[in-house]
């Protein structure tokens, strides 16, 4: 396989709801798309998570521009390509920058599947028709109607119930919806918000039973987290701090950590995120997928990733119309009673809805060979 264009779209959408972490809230969404050409006309489409403002990780949209331009697409384009997992070996020389890796490597992934005839799950190996899923709830100052909010989604099927909890929004917060809900699988993530001095709240979250806590420590933490697990009964699993198997490695062996998280984007592709997921597997880890509130494009990967087969825990890609008046991949995706079916046409199995494409596209790049 021979890449022989490639197109970056930077595109604008405005979300439905704004999105509130333990960072801060949003509702614009500046991001980019890639799409591969290879030399038999067949393309392919990935999609950068890399937000606008370096608060997830260091990562922008613009780092990742500067990145895929000046240094990924040289070491692709026109070059011979037999499987997508050769990409992660091209950039192997480069250090992180991740999300901008794993826009291009996901675009590669999505043509090979397409030029071999196949779905992108059964590329990458997976084994699920359908995937369970749950949904990522922001902060509502208002307990109250995040209580109705979360009434909705469990109406709707949703399989889990995450909510983002910060200091001081917690374990009051915690205690009212379990008071609501005693059966529903909830989780809390805390996007890093808290340190060990916080450890006695965090042990009062114990009492929930909650299906998991979601990286409650710093970013780039995996020992203090180690700590913390030691005192907690219910298990920790890491988003932010895990960019690779080594990393999950030594969170594993040193306990820190008893789920994982696992986001294409943060680990630098499919190759690595496939490594992760069996690595997991073999040692008895549960894995699941993360969402970064992604268009059509991120989803489409995420969901045939998640069809592999350690992925048992619901993932956080909620369908189309969770963030989206109109997506940009057609048809859109769809929950129905908590699942999304695995699309069965080739590739990423969604084709790109153009006009919408252009409808959000602020600015195009091309390349060629
Ligand atoms: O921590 O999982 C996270 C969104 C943006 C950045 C980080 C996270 C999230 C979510 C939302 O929780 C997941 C989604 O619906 O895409
Ligand atoms: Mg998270």
């Amino acid at each position: 396989m021979i890449i022989k264009e490639i197109t970056i779209r930077k595109l604008k959408m405005t979300m439905k709801h704004p999105f509130t972490t333990s960072f801060g809230t949003f509702q614009d969404k500046d991001f980019l798309l890639l799409e591969v050409k290879d030399e038999l006309g067949n393309t392919g489409w990935g999609e950068s998570v890399a937000f606008h403002s370096p608060w997830y990780n260091e990562e922008t949209l613009e780092t990742n521009i500067h990145m895929i331009r000046d240094f990924l697409i040289p070491l692709v384009l026109d070059k011979e390509i037999t499987h997508p997992d050769e990409v992660s070996e091209l950039f192997a020389n480069l250090r992180k920058n991740n999300m901008a890796k794993s826009t291009v490597e996901g675009a590669i992934w999505d043509v090979y599947a397409k030029r071999n005839k196949m779905t992108l799950a059964h590329a990458l190996g997976g084994v699920l028709a359908k995937i369970e899923v749950g949904i990522s709830i922001g902060i509502h100052e208002d307990v109250n109607k995040l209580v109705e909010t979360v009434r909705g989604f469990v109406e709707e099927g949703y399989k889990r119930i995450k909510v983002k909890i910060k200091p001081g929004y917690d374990v009051n917060v915690m205690r009212e919806l379990r008071k609501h809900f005693p059966e529903v699988p909830l989780m809390a993530d805390a996007n890093s918000a808290y340190t060990l001095a916080d450890i006695e709240i965090l042990k009062e979250l114990d009492e929930f039973n909650l299906t998991m806590i979601e990286q409650p420590l710093a970013s780039d933490d995996i020992i203090d987290h180690a700590t913390l697990q030691k005192q907690l009964k219910t298990p920790i699993c890491l988003d932010e701090s895990i960019h690779s198997l080594e990393d999950t490695r030594k969170a594993i062996e040193l306990g820190s950590t008893k789920i994982i998280n696992i986001k294409i984007g943060r680990v630098g592709g499919l190759t690595e995120a496939k490594k992760i997921h069996d690595y997991c597997m073999e040692r008895q880890i549960p894995v699941w997928c993360g969402g970064m509130l992604e268009s059509g494009i991120g989803r489409a990967h995420n969901i045939a990733l998640t069809t592999l087969p350690n992925f048992i825990l619901p993932g956080d890609t909620a369908g189309s119309s969770r963030y989206w008046e109109e997506d940009v991949i057609s048809p859109e995706v769809v929950v129905e009673e908590g699942y999304i079916t695995v699309p069965t046409a080739f590739g990423i199995g969604y084709e790109p809805n153009m006009k919408a494409m252009n409808k959000f596209t602020v600015e195009e790049m091309h390349f060629n060979a």
